[in-house]
C-alpha cells in the first residue's frame, strides 16, 4: 500500500476511534448532569446532600484492551462496546449504607435510563472483602442524525468501602494480581473494620435524624435558594405561603 493510502486508512481509524471515545464522553456529561441536579435539589430543597463526591472517567484504551484479552472479547468495536460495559464509569461516594440505595432508586427511577443489570456487592460482599453496588445503565446519547444506547457503570459506595477499595486496588496493581497472603489477610481484616465503622455509623445517623425530626422546621422554611446563595424569606410572603399551604 502505498504512503497516501496509508495515512487515508490511519485517518479513518482515528476519526472512528474519537467517534467512539467521545459517545462514552457524552454519555458521562449527560449522567454528570443528573447526578449534578440531584445534588443541588438535595443542598437547596432537603438540606442534606447523600452525595460526598463523585469522579466520573472514561476506561483507557489500554485498559479496555486488558480487559477484552482477559475476557476473551474480539477487538472489534462492535465486540467491545456490547461486551464492555464500564467504558464509562461514575463513582459515587456516600456518607451512608442508606444513601447508597436512595440514590440507586432515584437514578433507576429516571425514565430514560434503562437498567441493565445490578451487582450488589454490599449484600454480596467478594470473598476479598469488596463492597460497593453497581449499576450497569444504559442512557441515549443524541447527534446531530442518530440516537445512541450507551452504557454507563455506576458504582455507588460509603467513604470507607472507597477507601478499603483505593487501597486494594493499588495492592493488587503493585503486586500484579500477586498479593501475598499476610496483606489479604490483612486486607480482609480491614474490609471487617471498615464495614463495622459503617454500621455504626448508620446507627448514629438514624438516631440524629430521629432528633432533627423532634425539632420543628422552621429554619428550613425562612430561606429561598438562589443562584447557591440563601435569600431570608420576607416574614409576609411566609406567612401568606403558609396560610396558602394550610388551605390546600
Ligand atoms: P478499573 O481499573 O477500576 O476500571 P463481569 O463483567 O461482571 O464479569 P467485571 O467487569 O470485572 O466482571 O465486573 P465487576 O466485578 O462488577 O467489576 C467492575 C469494577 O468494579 C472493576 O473495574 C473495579 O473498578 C471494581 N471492582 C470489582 N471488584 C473489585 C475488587 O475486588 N477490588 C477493587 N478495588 N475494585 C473492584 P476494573 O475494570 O476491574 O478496573
Amino acid at each position: 500500500m502505498d504512503d497516501g493510502k496509508q495515512i487515508n486508512q490511519l485517518k479513518v481509524v482515528r476519526k472512528e476511534l474519537t467517534r467512539f471515545m467521545l459517545t462514552y464522553k457524552f454519555a458521562l456529561d449527560e449522567m454528570n448532569t443528573k447526578l449534578n441536579i440531584l445534588q443541588e435539589e438535595f443542598e437547596h430543597i432537603h438540606d442534606y446532600n447523600p452525595i460526598e463526591h463523585l469522579k466520573s472517567r472514561i476506561k483507557s484504551p489500554e485498559s479496555i484492551l486488558r480487559k477484552c484479552q482477559r475476557k476473551n472479547i474480539p477487538i472489534t468495536q462492535n465486540y467491545i462496546g456490547n461486551h464492555i460495559k464500564d467504558i464509562a464509569g461514575i463513582r459515587i461516594v456516600c456518607s451512608f449504607i442508606s444513601d447508597i440505595y436512595k440514590i440507586s432508586e432515584m437514578i433507576q427511577g429516571q425514565k430514560d435510563i434503562k437498567v441493565i443489570e445490578t451487582k450488589d456487592y454490599i449484600k454480596h460482599p467478594k470473598p476479598n472483602g469488596y463492597k460497593s453496588l453497581h449499576l450497569i445503565l444504559s442512557i441515549p446519547v443524541f447527534f446531530s442524525d442518530r440516537q445512541e444506547e450507551v452504557f454507563i457503570e455506576i458504582q455507588i459506595r460509603t467513604v470507607a468501602m472507597d477507601f478499603w477499595a483505593s487501597l486494594e486496588h493499588k495492592i493488587y496493581y503493585k503486586y500484579d494480581g500477586e498479593v501475598p497472603a499476610h496483606l489479604i489477610e490483612e486486607l480482609t481484616t480491614s474490609a471487617n473494620i471498615a464495614n463495622q465503622l459503617d454500621e455504626k455509623m448508620e446507627v448514629l445517623h438514624a438516631e440524629i435524624n430521629e432528633a432533627k425530626e423532634d425539632k420543628s422546621s422552621e429554619s428550613q422554611m425562612d430561606f429561598l435558594p438562589l443562584d447557591n446563595k440563601r435569600y431570608p424569606l420576607p416574614k409576609q410572603l411566609l406567612e401568606s405561603l403558609m396560610e396558602k399551604s394550610n388551605k390546600e
